[in-house]
């Protein structure tokens, strides 16, 4: 059974787009992950810790038949191979790449290494709109409406990467 999942992507340490870019690559020859479509790239203040550079976002959608905890475990995996330390006290801190398990199909999931949907996806522009991009109509499993988190959110904190290389297709 395959499963539709958003994931949310985030640098802002080196060349972020060329980070970001990366990653959509490594998700686009995963074996076990189909990835389907995916948002145009943003540029967005940093949430949290001010003193740090903006980040470049996007969101992926891919389907998989992994298990919620082998794609984390897939996604840990990306992230260091572009030289991602998970360092103590570093948890709001910048990073070469960061990429969050946003939404799987339906699922609800509470463990302590694993909250789906994403804890604070409705509060996050850099997710909400790239989300929004691909899929405008989408509900929660908790049932609110992306709309919604897109209508309490002001947008002024980030805006599109314009002339980016962005096929229409995926890029496999
Ligand atoms: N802020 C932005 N704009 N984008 C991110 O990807 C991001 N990631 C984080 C914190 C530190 C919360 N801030 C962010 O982990």
């Amino acid at each position: 059974m395959e499963t539709r999942c958003y994931i949310g992507i985030g640098s802002n340490l080196g060349d972020a787009v060329a980070n970001v870019q990366s990653a959509l690559e490594q998700l686009s020859i995963h074996q076990q992950l189909k990835l389907d479509e995916y948002s145009r790239l943003y540029s967005s203040k940093p949430h949290g810790p001010q003193n740090q550079p903006d980040y470049v976002n996007a969101v992926a959608a891919i389907t998989t038949e992994l298990p919620a905890i082998d794609l984390l475990h897939a996604l840990f995996h990306i992230e260091n191979n572009h030289g991602r330390e998970r360092l103590p006290n570093q948890h709001w801190g910048p990073r070469t790449l960061d990429l969050d398990l946003l939404l799987y199909g339906d699922s609800i999931i509470d463990e302590p290494d694993l909250k789906v949907p994403h804890p604070y996806l409705c509060e996050r522009s850099f997710v909400v709109y790239p989300l929004s991009e691909l899929n405008p109509g989408l509900t929660l499993p908790n049932g609110t409406r992306l709309q919604n988190c897109k209508n309490q959110l002001q947008g002024d904190d980030l805006f599109v990467l314009e002339n980016l290389s962005h096929p229409s297709n995926p890029i496999r």
